[in-house]
């Protein structure tokens, strides 16, 4: 298939997905085409099957917003005509999917192209439900030809807030775990990571008040990477806790499979998590992760067995599964090792991405 990929090409869950898939749809032969505003994280170059177009967009003084969505969908429509794409495949709602409606539309003389959404979590939970945008992103799910969500709980929240009765499948994320692997031997030194864009729903300062209170009993430290608007208040509470030293803020990582095997132990303090990405990852490359027990979450984790639930905000109960972890050599390796399985039966590559193929051609077909 000869496919348009569309995403926020930076550092988000559903920017990661978009280019995971991509790649790993043109290693199995197909011709992927992205259309972004800049290159793809994670894309690389060289990479055979895989072309990039960017998207311009120019800006005049009468535009106070310059109106990307427009400049989106004539080059995504550009590209399909071009390129004889068949499909448009939109990761994140807003604005990606009224895009690709409209580019549809502007080539509905000479053919049909379809495009498929895929609904990632604050496009829906957050994004979505802001007045100013819950009726958009109504209608472009309904018109889209064919819609997945990445986890049941982010499916049936979108047919609940949004009152669509349409059908969504859901393929869930998806890890290479020829990629993603646990080291040879554990990290020596104890390590707490922490991996995402910063944004408040991940409650990053929760990591910190969290090894400050591990500290007391074992002598951890903590890896942040990413970088976002959070970054400072964090910065600040580790001085105030007096944990500054400990705490290594890395900045954006384009590769974190090389990071993920330095730690024991990953932490997902967020808000709302409709699946948790990072955690998978983590998983794969034997790290326990201690996370929340929100939205779709407990779909990847199972509490006790592979990692630990705790309720949003328990800071303490939280920081206690971090000490179990790290003080009992035994425990760790039988959550790790569980991890490494969850990640290898159930959501690796070899089975996620066959999901989306097979759904490509049955809207195709369509
Ligand atoms: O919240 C983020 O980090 C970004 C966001 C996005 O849409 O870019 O991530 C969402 O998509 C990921 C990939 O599908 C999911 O694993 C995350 O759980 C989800 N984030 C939230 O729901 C907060």
């Amino acid at each position: 298939m000869r496919i348009g990929v569309t995403c926020y090409p930076t550092y988000g869950g559903s920017g990661i997905v978009a280019t995971e898939l991509g790649l790993e749809l043109a290693a199995r032969g197909h011709e992927i085409h992205f259309i972004t505003y800049a290159s793809p994280i994670r894309m690389g170059s060289g990479a055979e099957r895989i072309h990039y177009h960017e998207v311009e967009v120019s800006s005049y003084p009468l535009f106070q917003y310059p109106p990307y969505c427009l400049a989106l969908a004539s080059r995504m429509a550009d590209v399909a005509e071009t390129q004889r794409l068949d499909l448009l495949h939109v990761h994140y709602a807003i604005p990606h999917s009224i895009a690709a409606m409209l580019a549809q539309q502007m080539m509905a003389g000479t053919r049909r192209i379809p495009f498929v959404t895929t609904l990632h979590g604050t496009d829906i939970t957050l994004v979505g439900t802001d007045p100013s945008y819950f009726p958009i992103t109504r209608f472009s799910i309904e018109k889209s030809d064919g819609v997945t969500s990445i986890s049941d709980y982010l499916c049936a929240r979108t047919h609940v807030v949004f009152g669509v009765e349409r059908h969504i499948r859901v393929i869930r994320n998806f890890v290479n775990c020829r990629l993603y692997r646990p080291p040879a031997e554990p990290p020596k030194e104890p390590t707490l990571l922490h991996v995402s864009n910063f944004r408040p729903v991940k409650r990053i300062q929760d990591c910190i008040r969290i090894l400050a209170r591990v500290r007391k009993d074992v002598p951890a430290r903590l890896l942040m990477a990413g970088d976002g608007p959070e970054r400072s208040s964090a910065e600040r509470l580790a001085r105030d806790l007096g944990v500054c030293e400990h705490v290594r803020f890395l900045g954006k990582q384009d590769h974190v499979e090389r990071l993920f095997p330095q730690a024991h132990i990953l932490l997902m303090p967020s808000e709302l998590e409709s699946f948790g990405l990072a955690a998978l990852e983590a998983m794969a490359c034997g790290v326990v992760p201690i996370a929340t027990n929100a939205g779709g979450v407990p779909e990847l984790i199972t509490n006790w067995e592979d990692g630990f639930l705790e309720a949003v905000g328990d800071v303490e109960n939280q920081a206690q599964r971090v000490i179990e972890v790290l003080t009992n050599e035994k425990e760790h390796l039988r959550l790790s090792q569980a991890a490494r399985l969850k990640a290898e039966n159930h959501f690796d590559t070899l089975r996620v991405i066959p999901q989306y193929e097979a759904f490509y051609e049955e809207v195709l077909r369509s």
